[in-house]
């Protein structure tokens, strides 16, 4: 008995879920991330729909990141300048019978005026880029920004773009 009242101690509640829905207007909504843009201490909420925006937290409030591209699959926020404030790299020019050109990889960096859209460069291009992760592949500050399942690699100067080998 004594066990039993232990073990039932020990098991933690099951959370209980509360929606909370910051925009109903998101046409495209496919990509979402959590990030503190800011740099505030709060975890703010990135979508990537037709175009890109982050919510800030706890307010929702509408910040743009971009809005130029087209066919955007999956984005991924990483500081990659050592500033504490994330940039984000972008996957865009998808399309499901594109093999051999589009995927185009963007890194977008903020501008000091949140209510301004973010500066972008090209980083890159993987025709079938469809998940982005950032990872510490090396050893080195998580600077690798991941594209799973392909093989070979693609690296370009910082940050690096890696695949992994097939095996
Ligand atoms: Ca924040
Ligand atoms: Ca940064």
């Amino acid at each position: 008995m004594l066990l039993l009242i232990l073990l039932a101690s020990a098991v933690a509640p099951f959370p209980d879920f509360v929606p909370h829905v910051i925009t109903d207007d998101m046409p495209g909504a496919y990509c979402v991330r959590a990030s503190d843009v800011d740099g505030d201490g709060r975890v703010d909420v990135i979508v990537q729909g037709r175009e890109v925006v982050w919510f800030k937290n706890p307010t929702w409030e509408r910040f743009p990141i971009v809005s130029e591209t087209s066919g955007n699959i999956f984005l991924a926020p990483q500081d990659v300048t050592g500033d504490g404030l994330p940039e984000i790299v972008l996957a865009s020019d998808f399309g499901l019978s594109r093999s051999s050109d589009g995927g185009t990889l963007t890194l977008f960096e903020r501008k000091a005026d949140l209510q301004d859209p973010w500066t972008g460069r090209k980083i890159g291009a993987e025709p079938t880029a469809h998940r982005l992760y950032w990872a510490e592949l090396d050893g080195k500050a998580p600077q690798n920004c991941w594209l799973p399942r392909f093989s070979d690699a693609v690296r370009s100067n910082q940050p690096t773009i890696s695949r992994p080998s097939s095996s």
